[in-house]
Formats: C-alpha cells, structure tokens, sequence
C-alpha cells in the first residue's frame, strides 16, 4: 500500500448497517469508487457508487464480489449475539469467504470490524492490552476472535494486511454508563477506518475502537503506528447517562466488559 490518501476501488460489507451507512457517507473522499454490499438491497447515490447484493456466506457470490476492488473494510455480519448456525453462516464462512475472494484476487489491505466481545469475559475495570488473552462473551466474540486469528494467518501466509478493529461501542450516543467507557463516536470510527486504509505499514495490528474517553479498559499503545488520535469523548453525555440508577453490582452485565452480551443465552435448539 502506496502512502496516498484515494484508493481506486473500495469494497465496503455491510454497507446496509448502522455503521455501513456512517461510512458509506464518510469514506467516500478516499475512494474513487465505492462497491457496496449487503444482503440487504442498496442504491447506488451516483456514479461513484455501485451496489452488489450477496451473501457472504455463498462462496462463489463472494469471489464476484471481491475481483477488481484495491482494500476491503469489511463489516457484513451478525452483530449481537445469536445462535450459533446464524454466526456460523454469516460470520465464520463469511470471513474466510472474503479472505479467500482477496487471495485470489490479490487484494492486499483489509480492515475487518473485530469487536469488544472478543475480550468480553475479561473483569471492568482490567487495563487490557492488545496482545492481551482472548477472553470471547459468546458465540459472537468467538467468530470475531475467528476473524482475528483468520487475517493473522492469512497475513503470515499470503502477506494480506488487515486491522482487526475492536470496536468498542458506535452509536450516535452512550447509552449507558458502560458505554461512557466503550463509546467510539462516527466521526473517531471514520478517522480510524481511515488511519487503517492508508498507514504505510500495518502488518497485522489489533487495535481498539474507542473515543478519548475519560476512563478506560484498552490500551492501544501497540498501534501507535496507525497514527489515530480519537477527537470525541463520552464526557458531554456522562450527565443525561448517570441520571439513571446503575445496574446492581452483582449483575454480570456490571462485572465484565462484555456488558449484557456474557448474559446472552443459552439459546435451545429443538
Ligand atoms: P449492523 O447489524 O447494523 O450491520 C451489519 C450488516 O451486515 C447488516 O446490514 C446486515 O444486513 C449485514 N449482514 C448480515 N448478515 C449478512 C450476510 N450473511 N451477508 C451479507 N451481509 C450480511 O451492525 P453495525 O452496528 O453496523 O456493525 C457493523 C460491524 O461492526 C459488524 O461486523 C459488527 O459486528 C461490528 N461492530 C459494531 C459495533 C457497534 O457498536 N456498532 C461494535 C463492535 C463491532
Ligand atoms: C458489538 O459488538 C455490537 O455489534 C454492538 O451492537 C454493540 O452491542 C457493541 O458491541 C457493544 O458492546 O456495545
């Protein structure tokens, strides 16, 4: 990856999301062109869009999907806790399947939306590093963990960079006192996914999403090569967030860093 700040084609997955829509609009400047997918329809705004339809988990839709395009930000998937055929399909065939597509086509930079859940069952409270133990809160962290461990290996294999972003929590607003620490604003996630598109060495690098916010749990000191200094903070919501009781100590949504997801579950098969 050349040290320029446009890329020919960029796919985006997902792009139907609530963080596919945030970047949709926000990484248009540093692309030509953008190639939007989701299983979800999409419209094309103009010429420099196009939409394709597809399931990332039909391998051979994927291989389409991925010829032609110069970096992936790749965000298609199940994005809360489900039962596990759901993540099995979507999240675990669907990142080989996109890692695959970018070997064969010789696509050498993506940035996969990892999240918090892959440490979820680490304490509150714990400072944890990037390198630190996967400690995944379900079936969902664990096909992110998969995500991360597949793009290390296809970087020691075939040389294809990735940032597995471990995406605290990006909404419009904190929702809860939780997120006064896990909050990553569009504005911090944009910059990042930026960062990430065009630093001139990434290698394989974790890093956490989130904004500068007054406490922390993460410490991404290991990716300082990305070069992202977050702008926002949680703090102008701390009030309107801290009007309403906390949760009882004792809750294990108020004990891990997973929140409410080391909860979710078991989910009964018949
Ligand atoms: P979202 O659920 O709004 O978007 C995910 C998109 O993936 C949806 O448009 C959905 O239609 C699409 N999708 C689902 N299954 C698919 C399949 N089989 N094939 C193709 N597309 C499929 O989630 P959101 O919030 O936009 O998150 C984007 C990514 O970032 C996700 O991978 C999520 O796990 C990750 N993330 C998000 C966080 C957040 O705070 N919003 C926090 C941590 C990670
Ligand atoms: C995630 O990974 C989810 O995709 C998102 O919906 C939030 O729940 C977020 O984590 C969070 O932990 O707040």
């Amino acid at each position: 990856m050349t040290e320029t700040n446009r890329l020919g084609r960029l796919l985006l997955t997902g792009a139907g999301g609530g963080l596919g829509k945030v970047l949709r609009e926000r990484l248009k400047p540093y692309a030509e062109l953008m190639r939007l997918s989701d299983i979800v329809p999409i419209t094309p705004a103009n010429e420099s869009e196009e939409a394709v339809r597809c399931d990332l988990a039909d391998k051979a839709a994927v291989d389409r999907l991925v010829q032609g395009c110069d970096a992936i930000v790749h965000l298609g998937g199940v994005s809360v806790e489900r039962p596990f055929e759901e993540i099995l399909e979507a999240n675990i065939k669907g990142v080989f399947n996109l890692y695959e597509g970018a070997r064969r086509h010789g696509v050498k930079r993506v940035v996969f939306a990892s999240s918090n859940h892959v440490v979820g069952f680490h304490k509150q409270g714990e400072m944890l590093q990037t390198d630190c133990e996967p400690r995944p809160d379900g079936y969902y962290g664990l096909s992110k963990a998969y995500g991360e461990d597949l793009s290390r290996f296809y970087f020691d294999r075939y040389g294809i960079e990735t940032a597995c972003l471990r995406i605290g929590s990006s909404f419009p607003e904190p929702k809860d006192r939780r997120m006064l620490i896990t909050w990553l604003s569009y504005r911090d996630l944009a910059e990042l996914v930026r960062c990430c598109l065009f630093a001139p060495r990434l290698g394989h690098t974790i890093v956490y999403g989130m904004s500068a916010n007054r406490d922390k749990w993460w410490d991404n000191t290991a990716a300082a090569h990305l070069g992202f200094h977050p702008q926002d903070s949680s703090e102008p919501f701390r009030e309107k967030v801290e009007a309403f009781p906390p949760l009882d100590a004792a809750d294990p949504a108020a004990q891990y860093q997973g929140g409410g997801f080391v909860k979710a579950g078991p989910f009964e098969t018949p």
